[in-house]
């Protein structure tokens, strides 16, 4: 399905126009193709930045340093020669097509990394966190996803593959003894060592559950009567001028997104049409796009104006959704509060209460599980793979405690086989090429 034998080649610099952009090569024909580009017949030396001028056909399209990294101490694992030219797109082309006409194929997305997945220079686990530390908005984020570069969930689930693997091995030993019956582990050293293993996996799971919080973020939707200042406390939140702020009630019609940092969580705020019975047609839609997004969102912030006071609308909405996570912002405390609960009296217009409001949306959103701790886990994929272990860790214990020694070793062993699987499917050992193919593609291409 992925074929290494060939050179791939890609621009690894974001789309756009910059100081400097880079074109990477990698593959067996890395070097040669880059000789061609400069025109140049002396070798490269290994990890030496290399001056030289990038010649397709018989011009100069820009000046370039070069850098050849040899298999087998590359990204890759391959030869890989990264040449770093103008950040300019219609050089960057030019360096690519002739690339490609000197021998590469342009990459897909994820292909370097798969590659170095492929030549063991990652597991499964650091290829995915490479992908999140690009993908990463907050600095948790990205601590966490290098945590996981470095090798953390790596070396947790090593660890409890080690152990697993003795056990199966012991296992197995007495199944070819059938006469000693638990020869080589008796069943209460058994319970012990599934007891260590089960430790380790649910507090891997626990760490799981917030490091989804942590990997994904959450939805906080916002959702008022018009005119209460919606659009203007998403833009104080987002620290930006994303929405539309006028005086006129019905402002906002479309939802609009911004993804925010909360105190390290990752948190996508949705602004919204002011909610009220309406005859414009597209208000309307507005109004129902806007009853969606509450649906769906993990929090609802719901604005009110607090220099005014509570009318049916607001309190239809505080009814509708007071079963739901919910937060109350009395906004407008500028203008001096009507109602004087003092609680969550915000303005966006100068600021006042934001922290206040941020705090409590954070204490809503993660509960009382601190994120400051890195969690080893975020992703669904291995989390659910470490339940599948988990699940089947449990049901060999639990035959162990009812039944002792009766339960025949063969049945305990596919428990702990089908849990071993589990694991190597998270570290990539064992994972079918159409799963590799889902997971690599959603990375950038040159990555
Ligand atoms: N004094 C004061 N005015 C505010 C505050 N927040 C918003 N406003 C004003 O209230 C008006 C409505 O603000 P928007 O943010 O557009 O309100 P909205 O809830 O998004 O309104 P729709 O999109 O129409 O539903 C604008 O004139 C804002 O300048 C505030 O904290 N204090
Ligand atoms: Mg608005």
């Amino acid at each position: 399905m992925f074929s290494t034998a060939d050179t791939i080649v890609a621009i690894a610099t974001p789309p756009g126009r910059g100081g400097i952009g880079i074109v990477r090569l990698s593959g067996p024909d890395a070097h040669a193709i880059v000789q061609v580009l400069l025109s140049r017949s002396a070798p490269l030396i290994p990890r030496h930045a290399t001056f030289g001028k990038i010649c397709p056909g018989n011009h100069v399209a820009d000046h370039a340093v070069v850098t050849l990294f040899p298999s087998p101490h590359s990204y890759t694992g391959e030869d890989v020669v990264e040449i770093s030219a103008h950040g300019s797109p219609v050089v960057l082309r030019e360096i690519l097509v002739a690339a490609a006409d000197a021998g590469a194929r342009l990459a897909e997305p994820g292909e370097f990394t798969l590659r170095a997945f492929l030549n063991g220079r990652l597991d499964l686990p650091q290829a995915e966190a490479v992908a999140d530390l690009i993908d990463a908005v907050t600095p948790l984020q990205a601590r966490t996803a290098f945590d996981q570069l470095e090798g953390t969930l790596t070396h947790r689930i090593a660890e409890i593959d080690k152990a697993l693997f003795d056990l199966i091995a012991r296992l197995e030993a007495s199944v070819d003894f059938p006469d000693e019956g638990y020869h080589f582990i008796d069943p209460t050293q058994l319970r012990d060592a599934l007891d260590d293993l089960l430790c380790a996996t649910s507090s891997l799971l626990v760490e799981g559950r917030r490091g989804r919080l942590v990997r994904d973020g959450l939805q906080v939707a916002i959702v008022g009567k018009p005119n209460v200042g919606k659009s203007s406390l998403f833009n104080a939140l987002a620290g930006a001028e994303r929405a539309i702020v006028t005086p006129v009630p019905g402002t906002t019609r479309d939802l609009i997104t911004e993804t925010v940092d909360i105190d390290g969580l990752r948190v996508t705020l949705v602004d919204s049409a002011g909610i009220r019975d309406t005859d414009d047609s597209i208000e309307s839609v507005g109004v129902g796009l806007a009853e969606k997004a509450m649906h769906v969102a993990d929090v609802v912030l719901v604005v009110i104006d607090g220099s005014r006071p509570l009318d049916g609308v607001d309190a239809a909405l505080l009814e509708k959704t007071s079963h739901r996570k919910r937060l109350v912002a009395r906004n407008k405390s500028d203008l001096g509060a009507f109602d004087t609960t003092p609680e969550l009296a915000v303005s966006a217009k100068t600021g006042a209460g934001l922290d206040a409001l941020r705090d409590a949306l954070h204490e809503m959103l993660a509960g009382n599980d601190l994120v400051r701790d890195r969690p080893a886990i975020t992703n669904l994929r291995h989390l659910s793979l470490v339940e599948r272990a988990d699940g089947a860790l449990s049901r060999a214990r639990d035959a162990i405690v009812e039944r002792g020694k009766s339960v025949a070793e063969e049945l305990v062993l596919a428990d702990l086989q089908i849990a071993r699987d589990a694991l190597e499917e998270i570290s990539g050992r064992r994972t079918p090429d159409d799963l590799l193919a889902h997971i690599f593609s959603r990375f950038c291409i040159g990555k």
